[in-house]
């Protein structure tokens, strides 16, 4: 690979979220939010979806996030070593719940502000630049107890109060933002993505999409709120991409293919161009869906359109209409997929497909013309523990090296990609499982999905690869042979 490709100012680095990495659950003031109620085990997948009995954690179950990896208190240790292997910036997330605590409180609890400041000011000093997601699968359990979370209005209005006080306290220090995470997951996993419960005989499809509005206009004031108080900012969306291919070319598969395709791109049509698109009428027609929309919404979402487009890729997907093929789907992948015989899978059943990687890039940005940030890729897999105490996860490095090549195609294509931040850079908690055996990092955690270990963090061999890989911008040396891509 020619070493060229990758901007001078390419932002390489990686991505972790508040609910995944800092534990503490209750520490400094901090109120109780979505992660914190679910448990690892079966229960787990159905409470994501919004089936969960009740908004306290219950006896008898184990809440990994409660601890995670102790972030909360180790971040100095695990920047450190971020910044060993060059990191341009870091992408967090903000816990709502430690800023306030109940998310309608009065005002702003301090320790929490103060543990983001240390937290910005360590990375900095270490060279490290901050990108900042305002909202990374977490409400405040309160307003999910007092108005159901994202099905009613006020939460726009609390998160707006939200996100001007995180941006007026952080504006010298924080240049990236995102407002929420993989927003297209409140249609796939209710309760993780936007903390909505339903009650039997609910019509949760028409609950999704009024929660998905207000979501949407509460993006956009803080797209507005963010240009006004961090002028020399940028506030991007972020979706959870992944392109669906048709089984065959039978059109009936193509057409399915391209619906379930807008189910995702119908989130970022409204935050990047400003307005829903023409197919969502039809759509909320043909499912008798009513949205309560107020009088300025429309001119909101038109006037505070997103910068960047930040995306998360794992996987392409695949579906078709012949009730006989969609009998072979693949586990573990939320979005649910038919297995597709040219590529791989993943210990969890994810698809590995890098070429789909570089097919997401180009179709996103020829949809939306908009600077690209990868914010999230990797592989999750069962690391072992050499007895000399070394982790070689070539298979790591092989997915990763692999993913980065077509992210270089990508750009060679037109593609305008402004960085790139692995997920778990460091062992963190699963979202979809809750365990710690799925992991993502160039720094391994001992740490057990039963919660036990020393948490004490040791380097595998992706994290001298991967140190050579940003050195480089890209070129991507192998680690020990130095035979290029
Ligand atoms: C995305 C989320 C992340 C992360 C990642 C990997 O959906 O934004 O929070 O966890 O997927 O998924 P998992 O942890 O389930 O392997």
């Amino acid at each position: 690979m020619r070493n060229d490709i990758f901007p001078e100012h390419f932002l390489w680095g990686g991505a972790i979220a508040a609910n995944q990495v800092e534990g503490a659950y209750l520490e400094d003031g901090k109120g109780l939010t979505i992660v914190d109620l679910l448990p690892t085990g079966e229960k787990r997948r159905g409470f994501m979806k919004g089936n969960i009995p009740s908004l306290a954690p219950l006896e008898g179950e184990f809440y990994p996030a409660h601890e995670a990896i102790d972030f909360y208190h180790r971040y100095k240790e695990d920047i450190a070593l971020f910044a060993e292997m060059g990191f341009k910036v870091l992408r967090v997330s903000i816990a709502w719940s430690r800023i306030f605590p109940t998310g309608e409180d009065q005002a702003p609890n301090e320790a929490g502000l103060k543990f983001y400041d240390d937290l910005f000011d360590e990375l900095i000093q270490n060279g490290i630049q901050p990108v900042v997601t305002l909202a990374h699968f977490d409400v405040p359990v309160y307003l999910i107890e007092q108005y159901g979370s994202w099905r009613s209005r006020k939460l726009v209005d609390l998160f707006e109060t939200y996100a001007k006080t995180v941006f007026t306290r952080y504006k010298d220090k924080v240049k990236y933002w995102m407002t929420f995470n993989e927003i297209n997951m409140l249609l796939h996993l209710p309760f993780l993505g936007a903390g909505l419960v339903f009650k039997e005989g609910e019509n949760q499809k028409q609950i999704q999409y009024q929660a998905a509005h207000h979501q949407l206009v509460a993006s956009a004031l803080a797209v507005k709120s963010c240009h006004e108080i961090i002028p020399d900012a940028k506030i991007g969306c972020m979706l959870a991409a992944g392109t669906f291919y048709p089984y065959t070319c039978n059109p009936e598969d193509v057409y399915k293919a391209m619906e379930k395709d807008r189910e995702s791109y119908f989130f970022i049509d409204v935050q990047s161009r400003g307005e829903y698109p023409a197919y969502a009428k039809r759509f909320f027609e043909d499912n008798n869906l009513e949205i309560k929309m107020e009088p300025g919404d429309a001119k909101i979402l038109k006037s505070h359109t997103v910068d960047y487009i930040g995306f998360s890729y794992y996987s392409s997907r695949t579906t078709s209409t012949d009730p006989e093929v969609i009998k072979n789907m693949t586990s573990g992948n939320v979005f649910g997929s038919i297995a597709n015989p040219y590529v791989s899978k993943s210990e969890w059943g994810w698809t590995i497909d890098p070429k789909g990687f570089r097919i997401t890039a180009n179709q996103l940005y020829d949809r939306y013309q908009k600077p690209l940030f990868v914010v999230e890729n990797g592989l999750g897999a069962i690391d072992e523990v050499t007895v000399d105490g070394e982790i070689n996860d070539d298979y790591r490095i092989d997915y990763l090296k692999r993913h980065i090549t077509e992210m270089g195609q990508a750009i060679q294509d037109g593609v305008k990609i402004i960085g790139y931040t692995s997920w778990g850079p460091i062992d963190i908690v699963s979202a979809s499982s809750g365990e710690m055996k799925k992991r993502y990092g160039y720094i391994y955690v001992d740490r057990d999905n039963e919660g036990n270990g020393s948490l004490t963090r040791i380097k595998k061999k992706s994290f001298h690869w991967y140190k050579n890989v940003i050195e480089s911008n890209g070129q991507t040396v192998e680690s020990g042979s130095l035979s290029r891509l």
